[in-house]
């Protein structure tokens, strides 16, 4: 079955084959109608690559650095929360998948496994992703608890100061932790193989979280965690006193506009992800890669520029790179690959985008990053 896997929809197919229905649909999910959610992909489609031929092209050499980090690939996992309830071996798969392949990946501050866990698994440059909460002692004690674990590069994310409106979850009533009432028990009944692992390995937490946030013994939705514990009030102003504590590689993430990459610049940080949160949080809003190039020639000399959103294809990341991106971010196409197989599932669909990646760029007449151009891009 997962030898059947070629490709980002026959992943999401066995995912879907294998996670109760409200956990496939959180992933795959986007907000409102999910335009942004489509166009992200879609908007790979709007250009064409121009290709060279007759390089010499035997070598390829597709390493990037980011941040500060040499990656083996131009694309790492970025961080996404709750990987455990997709699959029980969560962000340790991702982890070791990564090293294997010598990139980045990251842990989100509502990872299921612990900042100190995934260090001691994996030796690749690690992105800590964290949100801005209420209690500044608990953004405070985040940063801190990263700098002890000697995690590379931080990561704000300054998209999700209220909850997208995800009109999935609320069909579903996704929560977490997954509980066993009787819908939960339904769920059991209709995904057995997911149900014995989930319940069979210990128990569900959010180790960055759990010692900050007593939930009561209840659920948590997405809406509820975004509203109650986020900081609506977030300004520029925190961001750069975040910026002066952590003196690292520090990274905002959702920046779709110029003023705003000029700011993170301005504020000292190292990188800006253009984001729109997989089509989660604001629907309607440009696809990252729509909005690449005008950042890009607005601070790319001066800072790294990442994008992710609808990367499915060793292609989308050329087309990205060749725009002037330094890297780029997945996340649904190594989740699906998760959710239907844990680390092989992960490790297959890494080297399918290397694979792709090192195909893309022979055909193209480039054997390093460095030769990747607009000119190898026409927009229709
Ligand atoms: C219950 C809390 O970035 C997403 C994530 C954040 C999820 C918070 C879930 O789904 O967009």
């Amino acid at each position: 079955r997962l030898n059947d896997c070629h490709n980002f929809s026959d992943f999401r197919r066995m995912a879907r084959q294998r996670l109760p229905g409200p956990i496939f649909d959180y992933i795959d999910g986007g907000a409102d109608d999910e335009v942004t959610y489509r166009r992200n992909a879609e908007s790979f489609d709007t250009c064409d690559l121009v290709p060279n031929v007759l390089r010499g092209v035997s070598e390829i050499d597709m390493s990037v650095t980011v941040m500060g980090q040499k990656l083996a690939m131009p694309f790492y996992c970025s961080p996404t929360a709750l990987q455990r309830l997709f699959h029980h071996q969560g962000e340790r798969a991702v982890a070791k998948a990564a090293a294997k392949y010598g990139t980045m990946f990251g842990v989100s501050s509502l990872g299921t496994i612990s900042l100190e866990e995934a260090r001691g698994i994996s030796a690749s440059p690690q992105v800590y992703q964290f949100y801005f909460h209420r209690d500044r002692g608990l953004n405070r004690a985040m940063m801190q608890r990263a700098k002890q674990v000697g995690v590379e590069v931080m990561m704000l994310t300054v998209d999700s100061i209220t909850g997208g409106n995800r009109e999935r979850d609320k069909r579903t009533g996704f929560a977490i932790p997954f509980k066993l009432n009787l819908a939960g028990m339904a769920q059991f009944a209709l995904k057995p193989a997911w149900a014995i692992n989930y319940f069979t390995h210990e128990g569900f937490k959010l180790p960055q979280l759990d010692e900050h946030v007593d939930m009561g013994g209840g659920t948590m939705s997405i809406s509820r965690y975004f509203t109650e514990m986020l900081d609506p009030s977030m300004t520029w102003d925190d961001v750069a006193d975040m910026v002066r504590q952590w003196s690292g590689p520090f990274c905002l993430k959702g920046i779709m506009s110029v003023e705003d990459a000029k700011r993170a610049v301005e504020i000292g940080c190292s990188g800006i992800v253009l984001s729109n949160h997989g089509g989660r949080q604001l629907d309607g809003s440009r696809a990252a890669f729509d909005q690449l190039a005008e950042i890009v020639d607005a601070v790319g000399d001066r800072i790294d520029v990442i994008m992710d959103g609808g990367v499915q294809r060793g292609t989308h990341v050329l087309k990205a790179l060749s725009l002037g991106a330094k890297a780029v971010g997945i996340g649904r196409y190594y989740l699906f690959p998760l959710a239907a197989a844990g680390q092989p599932g992960v490790e297959r669909a890494l080297e399918q985008m290397r694979v792709e990646i090192e195909r893309g760029m022979k055909l193209m007449g480039c054997s390093s990053i460095g030769q990747l151009s607009r000119e190898n891009l026409r927009f229709r």
